[in-house]
């Protein structure tokens, strides 16, 4: 395209591949950008339902080559681009991505926002523009060092700031109801603190479907009253830490008061900005149902509850019954984790103080809930389950009361959640549960993650998977066709080189590309048993220091993680994980049978240089404690062979691939349940019966690994003295049985391709293109292109 070539030259003098990406980001927003406002305007005239999709994370990953995808100018501008003599990959690379998410539940959200614009569903996102993302992860002496993450500093070429779309948003001060000459009651306030909140607006380009739809995120500001009063500056970084970072905890709430002002901070924000785009075409609040969906993604955003039946009554005059059945009408929820120390719950003296009209609004909830239900449930029941109780505000349960549907993200989370999290509200609420399973953005995690195998597939099978994901199993034809078996061996060896020459460049480790590529990446938590995966290590270590000449399938261990800043375990265990990389690369008579990359920052993009290179993807998760899980989906697409606990969606991964496809093990949710029923579960016992797994454990403590005397002491303790709360001891024999089956099989690569046809086949079911098309069905109500 020649255009592209004058635009572009005219910016080269421009020689940075900041400055190159800056500029090819504004080419792709002025071809995107009629779209947009197309978008827009064609959801307005049709008046199509709007759904509004709450996360106080979105991890949507770098958006240049995604977004030429998208509008069907990425093999142009690549061409072009060459002819100048300039490499796409480069440019593309020096893009930041932002880091404004923790993991699963933040890339979730990025995943369905892709799949409703690529689907034609008015679908808006509705988040926290954080100033800095996730922490920046680097390795000093093993240790985990957080640096900041200033992904603003150089600008951001995708949003616009929409300064005549902001809100007001209040905090504190004093509320009273005021009777009206009319007979209504006005809500008053004094003393408040009010803040200013400013969208900033990204586009999200479908796929090949001219529809871009938005991503609003949210940043604080002082109020227009801070032109004509006196704000300190104490008062003034008190408003700013509002969007200032995000928690850097995954599944675990922190309870801090400024965690429960950013919730309502973009609640309210996004509730407002609704309702006041609802009011530019509606007359009154009766179509609300019918024209907008909000969804809760998790329970950070749970307040959009009582912040739209405020709205309905202080600002348009509904009655209570009518302002609670739009509110049910319009709200859904999903939860992520049945982990205790993740469910949010907010002291009420903190809440109150906070938000006082809410709360007063929480408390009517609470108490018309109390009213309805005792005479058919009972006080012991209603007690364990109304929106307030022991002196807390119950977000879980708030957002079950609040909404029509409450959804698990696999089916044995969503048994589990019936079952025992929120057993009681299901009593009462049955017709509200159901399960959504997870899903993945195949078209990032394939089509450009992973492009020499998406060049294969639509060799093989034509280009419809890229819309049709269940096109996907077409593939099961070529599962004898030794050609094809080979392009995949050779199409997994380059994606290996390139993941090799990374490892190359960043940890000085010298990889074999025709090694397993044995590969756990996922946040750092005791329940995803990294540990389990290292006691392989060390077993296999042990094996080679003991036969030294004995023929090994070479094995590379791969890890990235990132643990909360202050969980403490969790960062013993990355320096057990570097010391013991240390260790094992170092040793000459280990030489390259073995090998330890521990890549620091994960995170998407690594995501997508790491998972097309994976063998092996461990999940290995304590059954029930994973709610579903989706790099195992990933991995699964690009043709990794799940070594997986029955936990979350591994369950059903195996069951779609088949069994004989993947390695399961391990202890299932049901006999971890009866071990915590019976309160038997004795790890010692494993220790004293299995004279090899004493071994592996001794040497956390007797030197054998250089540089853990504090940490390798507090693991040990953990799994002996503590027992072991995540079943590791119980799980070590069936785990390094499975590692030793595919150390043998790994070596028949016809066999094992087969294998991995057999995955990438069946990841079809797994695309988020599907999730969200069963969400629109069953939950929100909205029409969308057809899928299957
Ligand atoms: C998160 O990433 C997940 C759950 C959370 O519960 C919080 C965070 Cl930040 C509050 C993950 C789950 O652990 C994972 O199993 C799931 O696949 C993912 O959400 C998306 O549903």
């Amino acid at each position: 395209m020649a255009e592209i070539k004058t635009l572009y030259a005219t910016t080269l003098s421009d020689t940075s591949a900041y400055g190159q990406f800056v500029a090819l980001g504004h080419l792709a927003r002025r071809y995107d950008g009629s779209h947009w406002t197309k978008t827009s305007k064609k959801y307005r005239e049709q008046d199509q339902k709007q759904v509004y999709y709450f996360s106080i994370e979105f991890l949507p990953g770098r958006l240049l080559k995604s977004n030429l995808l998208n509008l069907g100018l990425l093999d142009t501008v690549r061409a072009g681009l060459k002819e100048l003599g300039l490499d796409f990959e480069t440019i593309s690379a020096a893009e930041p991505d932002p880091g404004l998410g923790n993991g699963g539940l933040g890339r979730l959200a990025a995943c369905y926002m892709d799949s409703m614009a690529s689907l034609g569903i008015a679908g808006n996102g509705n988040g926290i523009r954080y100033r800095y993302g996730l922490f920046k992860q680097v390795f000093m002496d093993g240790y985990q060092v957080e640096l900041p993450d200033d992904w603003l500093r150089n600008g951001n070429v995708w949003e616009i700031r929409r300064e005549n779309k902001s809100c007001l948003v209040r905090f504190g001060g004093n509320v009273w109801m005021q009777p009206q000459p009319d007979g209504t009651l006005k809500a008053m306030y004094e003393n408040t603190d009010d803040v200013l909140a400013v969208p900033y607006d990204t586009g999200l380009v479908g796929y090949h479907n001219d529809v871009t739809n938005t991503l609003r995120l949210w940043s604080v500001e002082l109020p227009p009253s801070a032109d004509t009063t006196y704000y300190s500056q104490a008062q003034r970084d008190r408003i700013d830490d509002i969007t200032k970072v995000l928690y850097p905890d995954d599944s675990n709430s922190e309870g801090q008061a400024l965690r429960l002002r950013q919730e309502y901070f973009f609640s309210s924000a996004g509730v407002q900005s609704i309702i006041r785009h609802y009011g530019l075409r509606h007359q009154g609040m009766k179509e609300l149902g019918k024209k907008i969906a909000i969804h809760i993604n998790d329970t950070h955003p749970t307040l959009v509850i009582p912040e739209l039946m405020r709205i309905l009554m202080d600002e348009h005059h509904c009655t209570w019954d009518v302002a609670w059945e739009l509110t049910k009408s319009v709200m859904s929820y999903t939860n992520h984790t049945i982990l205790q120390e993740a469910l949010e719950t907010w002291p009420i003296d903190m809440f109150k103080g906070l938000l006082p009209r809410i709360y007063q609004i929480v408390a009517e909830i609470d108490r018309r809930y109390r009213l309805a239900k005792t005479p058919v449930y009972g006080e012991a029941l209603v007690n364990r389950t109304a929106p307030l109780g022991d002196g807390q505000v119950r977000m879980a349960y708030l957002a079950v009361i609040g909404s029509h549907s409450v959804n698990g993200v696999a089916p044995l989370h969503t048994e589990l959640l019936k079952d025992d999290v929120l057993r009681d509200l299901y009593q009462v609420y049955p017709e509200r549960f159901n399960n959504k399973t997870n899903g993945i953005a195949t078209r990032r995690w394939v089509q450009l993650a992973n492009e020499p195998l998406a060049n294969l597939l639509d060799a093989k099978i034509g280009q419809s998977w890229r819309q049709q994901p269940s096109q996907l199993k077409t593939l099961l034809a070529y599962q004898d066709d030794p050609k094809f078996l080979a392009q995949l061996t050779q199409i997994k060896t380059q994606n290996k080189q390139a993941l090799a020459a990374y490892v190359k460049k960043t940890l000085d480790i010298d990889l074999r590309t025709d090694a397993i590529f044995d590969v756990q990446i996922k946040r750092l938590h005791a329940y995803k048993r990294q540990l389990l995966h290292v006691l392989e290590i060390i077993r296999e270590y042990l094996a080679i220091k003991d036969h030294p000449q004995a023929q090994v399938t070479p094995r590379v261990h791969i890890f990235g993680a990132k643990a909360a800043p202050s969980y403490h375990y969790a960062k013993s265990i990355i320096k057990l994980i570097n010391a013991l990389a240390d260790l094992i690369n170092h040793d000459p008579e280990v030489g390259d049978q073995l090998k330890v990359a521990f890549i620091p920052n994960y995170g998407v993009s690594l995501g997508e240089l790491i998972i097309p290179a994976a063998d092996i993807s461990e999940q290995i998760s304590t059954a029930s404690k994973e709610a579903s899980g989706t790099s195992n989906m990933k991995l699964m697409a690009n043709g990794a062979l799940s070594l997986a606990t029955l936990d979350g969606a591994n369950i059903d991964i195996i069951q779609a691939a088949g069994n004989e496809n993947e390695y399961a093990f391990g202890l299932t949710a049901k006999a971890v349940y009866g071990y915590y029923e019976r309160g038997d579960y004795h790890a010692v016992d494993f220790y004293n019966s299995n004279p090899e797994l004493k071994r592996v454990l001794d040497t956390l403590i007797d030197g054998t690994i250089p540089g853990i005397t504090t940490e390798g002491r507090e693991i040990y303790d953990s799994l002996l003295r503590y027992n072991d709360e995540f079943f590791v001891l119980a799980d070590y024999e069936s785990y390094t049985q499975q590692q030793q089956a595919i150390g043998a099989d790994f070596n028949d690569q016809t066999t094992w391709q087969q294998k991995a046809l057999a995955n990438i086949a069946a990841s079809g079911v797994f695309s988020a293109d599907l999730a969200v098309a069963r969400y629109s069905d069953d939950i929100w109500q909205v029409p969308h292109a057809q899928v299957n």
